[in-house]
């Protein structure tokens, strides 16, 4: 079963929206298998936003998402990698869609609440960064057979 990285941003965090994210993913069918409130090293931030090293926002980028902590998360289900995104909405909340994440509680492109990994090479990548092995837990949900 595929699984994705996804993390409540430092404004996501202050703004009380943990469990509002949370919920969303639990009630849409995904299962939770890993989670953790954890403060950003700035190597962890450099090494996570990697491949925008040379853009002229990166700097930005890694003193926001180091700025106070932020909810990880590995979730598990059927393409949730896409479906997560989409649930999340464009990165710009002004092009997310009513509904997503970014488009009911974003305003700006700079603190857009959530991250999810964009492709299961990023997934992959991601989720070895965040998390060690043993953090993943592997268990049964009895919902799952009205679900798939
Ligand atoms: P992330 O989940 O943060 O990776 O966002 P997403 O994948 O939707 O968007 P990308 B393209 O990866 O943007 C990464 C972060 O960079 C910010 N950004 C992006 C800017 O501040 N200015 C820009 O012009 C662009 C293209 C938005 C993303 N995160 N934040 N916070
Ligand atoms: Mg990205």
């Amino acid at each position: 079963m595929e699984k994705t990285f996804l993390m409540v941003k430092p404004d996501g965090v202050q703004r009380g929206l943990i469990g509002e994210i949370v919920s969303r993913f639990e009630k849409k069918g995904f299962k939770l298998v890993a989670a953790k409130l954890m403060t950003v090293s700035r190597e962890l931030a450099e090494a996570h936003y990697a491949e925008h090293r040379e853009k002229p926002f990166f700097e930005e980028l890694v003193g926001f998402i180091t700025s106070g902590p932020v909810f990880a998360m590995i979730w598990e289900g059927e393409n949730v990698i896409s479906v997560a995104r989409q649930m999340m909405g464009k990165t710009n909340p002004a092009d997310a869609a009513p509904g997503t994440i970014r488009g009911d509680y974003g305003v700006s492109v700079g603190m857009n609440i959530i991250h999810g990994s964009d492709s299961p090479e990023s997934a992959e990548r991601e989720i070895g960064l965040w998390f060690q092995e043993q953090d993943q837990i592997a268990y049964d949900k009895t919902i799952d057979r009205w679900i798939y």
